[in-house]
């Protein structure tokens, strides 16, 4: 949490943002795993109720009438019973004072509040609401059925936001940087204990275990599988290989909330073979080459182009594509080996304020998102400025039912060697990923230290720890 003053600031340049009317912003409430009282643990606040208000308990709605510039927070007490089971903890009051905000108001006032809104006719402004009980809350408190919601929220609202969280404050970096930090413990971990026979499994429970137990939790659900090619694959039950890459995506999520995200792939035994090497390499130079040219004023969209028309020619040398490279991407053939985007925003959400929608974050009037497979799935586009965090992470997939469906269909034929294609079914996927700072006139990696990532590195790591 930060001081008093960040909060009251972004709320002030919140309210010259948005300019009139009413604003709601829903803090979460617990959220059952199997039955009410077994909530998901640990509980998540949502991150603009963070950003605006920093209280991390569930049960709040923060509400900021720019036209009477009054800030409220609205929430019960807990009672006695409450404390029984779980301990005293401050008052709504006390928590709202922590963070400037005077007025205080129990959950049942939230109505006659909304109610008073609309009969004055002012904007009340929210944001796209993603869980189910917060567009029930608003289905109650503002008679629109959640089905209009998502269309019915703030643009106003939502594009002040976005400008807002978009630029990293300094000591939110310094907040990334730590989940950096404990994101290096998270894959060294994994890379140290990864050895032919042990499950995917248990590498994936140690892997959240470091997350737990430096920080809030992981960011996002680890990705620990030697099924590279299957882009979300979650660890599974089977044993590691001998001869076998493994993929590892993985993320820690601070104790204030802030992110990491990063990718490392390595071979089961510690040595790569040439043949994955060959595919590695490429990957590592694409990788790279996002540092070299990654500044404010340059569209992510068209490093990830440049990345694709890399990738595409290297591809090309080792005999998987053929024929004119940029011809190739501009027909969507590399989409068979990068079938996703070269990255996202970072922040307190890894993909973050993606529940904002995309469409805003990651794209603007010039920048607009593509339809064609593969390019469709990028989700940051437009202009990078000083303060944004964004992810580097290409990759390279053989995917087997991709490469059959494209076969069947003809696809790309002037662009793929199908016939070279189909003796990497049993590869994998391999993908590097790093989070990226942009500078005053360049960038930079996030986190002190390097999980290590260049094979020589890689294997000297696994060899001697
Ligand atoms: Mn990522």
């Amino acid at each position: 949490m930060f001081s008093k003053e960040t909060y009251v600031n972004r709320r002030t340049e919140l309210k010259k943002l948005v300019k009139k009317g009413v604003i709601l912003l829903f803090g979460n409430n617990e959220s059952p795993v199997n039955y009410p009282s077994n909530g998901y643990y640990p509980f998540r606040q949502d991150s603009s109720f963070l950003y605006y208000f920093g209280i991390n308990r569930d049960g709040l709605v923060g509400i900021i009438d720019i036209d009477e510039d009054t800030e409220t927070i609205v929430g019960n007490d807990i009672d006695i019973e409450d404390i029984v089971w779980f301990g005293s903890v401050d008052s709504v009051k006390e928590l709202a004072a922590s963070v400037g905000v005077s007025k205080t108001a129990p959950m049942k006032q939230l109505q006659v509040i909304c109610n008073e809104a609309l009969r004055q006719h002012k904007p009340v402004h929210f944001l796209p609401p993603y869980r189910f009980d917060t567009k029930l809350q608003i289905f109650d408190l503002l008679g629109i059925h959640p089905n209009q919601q998502k269309e019915a929220a703030s643009l106003e609202l939502i594009n002040a936001v976005i400008t807002m969280r978009s630029t990293k404050e300094q000591q939110e970096i310094d907040e990334i940087e730590n989940a950096c930090s404990i994101g290096y413990k998270m894959h060294t971990t994994a890379m140290r204990l990864t050895k032919p026979g042990l499950t995917e499994k248990y590498i994936g429970g140690q892997v959240d275990g470091v997350a737990h137990s430096y920080g809030a939790m992981v960011s996002f659900a680890t990705i620990y599988t030697q099924h590279g090619e299957i882009m979300h694959g979650a660890p599974r039950w089977d044993e590691l290989q001998d001869g076998r890459l493994v993929l590892c995506d993985a993320g820690a999520e601070n104790r204030n909330n802030y992110c990491s995200d990063n990718t490392r792939t390595y071979p089961v035994n510690g040595k790569f073979t040439q043949r994955q090497l060959d595919i590695y390499s490429i990957v590592e130079a694409c990788h790279d080459y996002v540092l070299n040219v990654a500044k404010p004023g340059v569209r992510y969209k068209d490093v990830h182009l440049a990345v694709c028309r890399l990738m595409a020619g290297k591809l090309k040398e080792l005999g998987l594509m053929k024929g004119d490279v940029d011809e190739a991407v501009n027909a969507g053939a590399h989409a068979m080996f990068l079938p996703h985007g070269l990255g996202h925003m970072m922040g307190m959400d890894v993909h973050d304020m993606e529940g904002l929608g995309q469409i805003y974050v990651g794209f603007d009037e010039e920048t607009r998102p593509s339809t064609q497979f593969g390019t469709n799935a990028l989700r940051m586009g437009r202009r990078l400025e000083e303060g944004f965090v964004v992810t580097d992470e290409p990759g390279i997939y053989f995917i087997p039912d991709l490469i059959d469906d494209w076969r069947a269909k003809g696809l790309h034929t002037d662009f793929i060697n199908y016939d070279v294609l189909e003796t990497y079914k049993d590869f994998g996927g391999i993908r590097i990923e790093d989070d990226v700072l942009i500078t005053a006139d360049s960038c930079r990696f996030l986190g002190k230290e390097r999980i290590p990532y260049h094979p020589k590195d890689v294997e000297e790591f696994m060899a001697n720890n």
